[in-house]
């Protein structure tokens, strides 16, 4: 059951520029940032609310970290701006399946490690309504 708006992934040329923005316009310190290889992303998390128990939400600022990334190749198309929502869920495996069984596309065979020890898969924006959604289950809930 997807239980939280996990986070809102933000695309970004210069993530230094971008996170001193939200820190001196909104007061929003990133609470974790680290590199993602696999997913061609430098990240920082920066926490709005919520708890340590897996349902905190956050803003994902997400700056690629080479041009041919889904983010960078989806930059280079729009500029900067909104790039996904990621949905939380105690259950991303079994989400994802009763999803797919529904006809959209879920990318991966198999959720992939995310942000912060999360577990991470994406449905197709052309199955969404035009919107890149990710499902993701917690460190802490898994
Ligand atoms: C592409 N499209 C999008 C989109 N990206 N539409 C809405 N939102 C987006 N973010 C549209 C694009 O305009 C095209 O539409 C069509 O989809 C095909 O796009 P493309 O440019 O040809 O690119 P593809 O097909 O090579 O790749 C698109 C997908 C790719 C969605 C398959 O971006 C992907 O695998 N994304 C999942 C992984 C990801 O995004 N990782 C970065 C975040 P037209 O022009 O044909 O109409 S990593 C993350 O969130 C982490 C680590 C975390 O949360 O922990
Ligand atoms: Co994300």
């Amino acid at each position: 059951m997807l239980t939280r708006i996990d986070h809102i992934g933000i695309a970004c040329f210069d993530l230094d520029k971008t996170v001193e923005f939200y820190r001196a316009t909104y007061g929003f310190e990133v609470f974790h940032s680290e590199v993602n290889e696999e997913q061609g992303v430098r990240e920082a998390m920066l926490k709005i609310n919520g708890t340590s128990d897996g349902g905190a939400s956050y803003l994902q600022l997400l700056e690629p970290t080479r041009e041919d990334s889904a983010v960078g190749k989806w930059l280079a198309k729009n500029g900067e701006g909104v790039h996904h929502i990621a949905f939380g869920t105690a259950d991303v495996d079994g989400d994802a399946e009763a999803i797919r069984g529904k006809g959209v596309r879920v990318l991966y065979d198999e959720p992939r490690i995310g942000s912060m020890g999360s577990r991470i898969t994406f449905l197709h924006p052309k199955d969404c309504h035009g919107v890149l959604t990710e499902l993701v289950t917690s460190a802490a809930e898994h």
